[in-house]
């Protein structure tokens, strides 16, 4: 059955400024305001939408088509509701566009960002789009993009440089902050991305780093709604269905936003939606992270090594689901300390079926991007809580050297693909160096300190556990590693 919803005509004033305007947002945030502004009516909480970085074909294309493009939410092939959404009122591109020209509509941004209107500033630029170290969370102060921004402050390019800047002329405007909510999937992600603004601020003027310290809030929160890459079969499917629309996008019926409720300048009444407002997200987002991203990373690394390409193709096989409800149950629940009513065995289980979703096509490639920022809070931390228990993580100690497999850019059989990653080429250099001896790979692997907590580094048996993994994979081949389980 297909159902179709239009997106009223309602001219909005701009309340949210968003930064990262990927499929994400598309079909997470701006559903969520656009449904509380058809049910409420209240205008204050239109969006601007900007991408800093890529996607300028996006943000031209949306300007085309007056904003309004289309979500597509399946509950499985049968079964979809066709969401017309008409909340994005402005799209704007900072980043380089195809003649090289850095900050095309930065000033705008900028502008945007002074306004009085403008209450809460929501962000998806991907882990390393807060250039913050995964393992201890601080700033990278040697990355080029940062540096530069610290060179020129007033024009800067990186998500941190953009709102240190605006909250710099918002003080000194005296204008109150806006709340600045992070919907990254990373661990206490209000928390880091203070630490990311706070750390530059500080380079720059340490009054104004103590302005932010004590006025701007950063509400964590957990975000979930699996919203792949679309590809050309989803537009031809669209098609079907009677939308055109390149700027559509696919993503499944399910949907869920936890946040900590700490916005001192005024928030859209979310409740009505469905957000759940709480205290405390801490519990909920390492519970997601751990189960459902740890285990889509787990079928990213050890189905593309094996030339297995969308997560549905992983879980149609028995093999894939017996391994992810043993990674789930025995070394991602274990570590969680949830409040009282979560059932963390029927979360495994709706989490196997959304995996199961026949309607999404869910590439492992697009997942398995970006290990180095995802692969401590997924698997790492609670790897390490664990074996500090004295238990074993075999199914994690395989992944990782699945991951360290994949980092080399040639699958089991020999086939290449592309690693893409910030530290791909420290992860070249280190295949290069060691490429032969499974053993120092391995070690060499694991002394990463910005990716690798060092405690975990320290555990013996963990580094004999991914050797052994290692050597099973590359001699006996997938199906055989996961029978040893
Ligand atoms: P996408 O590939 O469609 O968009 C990525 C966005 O991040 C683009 O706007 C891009 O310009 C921006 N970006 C990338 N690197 C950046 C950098 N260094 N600085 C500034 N901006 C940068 O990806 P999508 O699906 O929108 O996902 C984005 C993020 O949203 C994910 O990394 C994740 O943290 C979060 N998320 C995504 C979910 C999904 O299923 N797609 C679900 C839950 C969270
Ligand atoms: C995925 C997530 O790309 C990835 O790394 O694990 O984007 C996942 O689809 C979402 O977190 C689901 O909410």
């Amino acid at each position: 059955m297909t159902h179709f919803v239009e997106a009223p005509n309602f001219a909005c004033d701009i309340g949210i400024v968003h930064l990262g305007l990927g499929a994400f947002h598309r079909a997470h945030q701006a559903v969520y305001l656009a449904r509380y502004l058809e049910r409420s009516g209240d205008t204050a909480w239109g969006l601007c939408s900007a991408n800093l970085r890529s996607s300028v074909g996006l943000v031209d294309g949306l300007r085309a088509a007056g904003h309004r493009y289309h979500v597509a939410e399946f509950t499985d092939s049968d079964n979809v509701t066709l969401r017309e959404i008409g909340v994005i009122q402005q799209t704007l591109f900072t980043g380089r566009d195809s003649e090289g020209q850095q900050g095309r509509d930065l000033e705008a941004l900028l502008t945007r960002l002074t306004s009085s209107k403008v209450r809460i500033v929501t962000l998806t630029v991907t882990e390393k789009g807060y250039f913050l170290s995964p393992t201890s969370g601080d700033l990278l102060v040697d990355d080029a993009m940062i540096k530069a921004d610290i060179a020129s402050p007033n024009t800067p390019q990186t998500a941190p440089g953009i709102l240190v800047e605006a909250l710099a002329r918002r003080r000194a405007a005296g204008l109150p902050p806006f709340t600045v909510l992070s919907c990254d999937n990373m661990p206490d992600n209000g928390r880091r991305t203070r630490n990311a603004i706070v750390q530059l601020a500080a380079l720059r003027d340490s009054d104004l780093a103590d302005w932010i310290s004590d006025q701007v809030a950063f509400p964590c929160s957990m975000v979930d709604r699996i919203v792949p890459a679309m590809t050309d079969a989803d537009f031809a499917r669209l098609g079907e269905l009677g939308v055109e629309d390149p700027n559509a996008v696919v993503c499944e019926a399910f949907s869920q936003w936890v946040i900590e409720d700490d916005f001192p300048q005024g928030r859209p009444d979310w409740e009505a939606e469905g957000v759940e407002m709480v205290t405390e997200v801490a519990p909920f987002e390492t519970m997601k992270l751990r189960m459902l991203n740890g285990s889509h990373s787990l079928l990213a690394y050890l189905g593309a090594i094996d030339g297995v390409e969308t997560v549905y193709d992983a879980v149609s096989r028995p093999e894939f689901r017996a391994l992810l409800r043993r990674y789930m149950l025995k070394e991602a629940a274990t570590t969680l300390h949830m409040p009282d009513g979560v059932d963390l065995e029927r979360y495994a289980d709706e989490l196997l079926a959304r995996f199961a979703n026949d309607s999404l096509r869910h590439r492992l490639a697009q997942i398995a991007m970006d290990g180095s920022q995802k692969l401590p809070q997924r698997w790492l931390h609670g790897a390490l809580e664990r074996l500090q228990d004295g238990h074993e993580v075999p199914c994690t100690a395989l992944g990782l050297a699945a991951w360290i497999r994949y980092t080399s850019g040639v699958s089991l059989d020999d086939r290449r693909h592309e690693v893409s990653d910030p530290l791909a080429s420290r992860f070249i250099e280190l295949h290069e160096r060691h490429g032969d001896d499974p053993e120092a790979l391995v070690a060499a692997f694991l002394a990463q300190q910005d990716i690798v907590p060092a405690a975990l580094a320290a555990q013996q048996g963990f580094a004999d556990a991914v050797t052994d993994g290692y050597r099973r994979l590359i001699n006996t081949g997938l199906a055989a590693s996961l029978s040893t389980l």
